[in-house]
């Protein structure tokens, strides 16, 4: 049986790839910040196949001894200070976790791989972000980098530490440059799933507006759960690459609020929703929009959920959580 090592196993994507690799029949280890951290509960229950075991990204000697406890032959490194708005409050742990922590994972997995570098496969989550005020659209695995925000910058030095210790040391390590990825799962500060509880609400009568930032920003949104099958591809390729995965559509978040208000039979939003200074980023990224003909053509991979069946699938499960909440 294959082994993995997820960090950052309680985020949206950790949960989704373990399911996936559990599946596939992989033994699953899953590091877990902190002492008694309250979501190990929620890893237990959605995945009891998968292994805990304590460790934290600014720690490695820590995860030396993750790696010598876990034995994995792929090691997807999830685990990150993922929220861009945070990441200005708090540049330097960003800095130190969404960053350095890639270097401390790469360098555990390299000091753990021995004498065969290229044993154990090493997936880094790197991501749009990275493209901030975009060079060229639709944006590519070449195009270049230019981050607008301390998080687009913690993760341009991961990508490229990642692929600085392929080459170096000959390590089997791959890049995701994943575009945002949504579900369910999402965690409630990130806009759509801000949108989709906020209008479940409404619909229920619990909530009566709902405050945004930048309405006009444009995102390239695809569902989790296609997203890290395209991690696992990624790991089975006999060299190491870096890969683009994104649905290449692009949407405001107008739209988006189109198609959540519309799921719950409200056809003109403008009545519940104020925009608010409070949620505006010092610099923002405009617009994205991924090309992802590399992984079509290389992985075989293709995004399977589309933009309005995503956002209507995340509605339809915050009117089941909230209306069980009021019950
Ligand atoms: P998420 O839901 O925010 O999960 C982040 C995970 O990182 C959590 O499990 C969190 O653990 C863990 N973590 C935070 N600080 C840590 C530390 N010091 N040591 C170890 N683990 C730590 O993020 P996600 O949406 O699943 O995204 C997964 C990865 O993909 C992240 O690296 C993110 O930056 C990247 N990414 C995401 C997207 C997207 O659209 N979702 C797009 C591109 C790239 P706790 O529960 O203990 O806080
Ligand atoms: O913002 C605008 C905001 O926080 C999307 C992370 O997973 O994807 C995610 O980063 C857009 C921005 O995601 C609100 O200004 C307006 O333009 O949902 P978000 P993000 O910043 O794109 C990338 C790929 C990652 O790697 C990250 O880890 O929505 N917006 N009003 C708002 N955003 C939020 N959060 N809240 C608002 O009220």
């Amino acid at each position: 049986m294959p082994r993995a090592l997820i960090t950052g196993i309680t985020g949206q994507d950790g949960l989704y790839l373990a399911e996936l690799l559990v599946a596939k029949g992989y033994d699953v280890f899953g590091m877990i910040r902190g002492q008694n951290n309250p979501k190990m509960d929620l890893v237990r229950n959605a995945v009891p196949e998968v292994e805990l075991i304590a460790g934290d990204l600014s720690d490695v000697s820590g995860l030396t001894r993750v790696l010598r406890a876990a034995e994995p032959d792929e090691v997807y490194n999830l685990g990150a200070i993922s929220y861009v708005a945070y990441s200005w409050e708090n540049a330097s742990l960003t800095t130190d976790i969404t960053g350095k922590g890639v270097l401390h994972m790469l360098e555990a997995t390299r000091l753990y791989a021995g004498d065969e570098p290229a044993s154990v496969k090493f997936y880094q989550a790197s991501s749009s972000e990275m493209f901030g005020k975009v060079q060229e659209v639709p944006q590519s695995e070449s195009t270049l980098l230019w981050p607008r925000s301390p998080y687009g910058v913690a993760k341009v030095f991961g990508h490229y530490m990642t692929i600085n210790y392929r080459e170096s040391y000959g390590m089997h390590a791959s890049s995701g440059i994943l575009f945002n990825h949504e579900s369910p799962r999402r965690g409630p500060e990130f806009v759509t799933r801000k949108v989709t509880q906020a209008v479940a609400r409404i619909k229920l009568g619990l909530q009566s507006e709902l405050v945004l930032g930048n309405l006009d920003a444009k995102r390239d949104w695809g569902f989790a759960g296609d997203y890290v099958d395209a991690m696992w591809r990624m790991l089975q390729q006999p060299e190491a690459d870096d890969y683009v995965i994104a649905t290449g559509e692009t949407h405001s978040i107008r739209e988006l609020l189109d198609v959540a208000f519309e799921t719950v039979g409200i056809v003109d939003w403008a009545p519940y929703v104020r925009q608010d200074p409070r949620f505006m980023r010092p610099a923002e990224v405009d617009l994205l929009i991924g090309d992802p003909s590399k992984a079509k053509a290389v992985l075989g991979w293709k995004p399977q959920v589309a933009f309005s069946e995503l956002i209507q699938m995340m509605v339809e499960n915050d009117l089941d959580e909230q209306s069980a909440l009021v019950r």
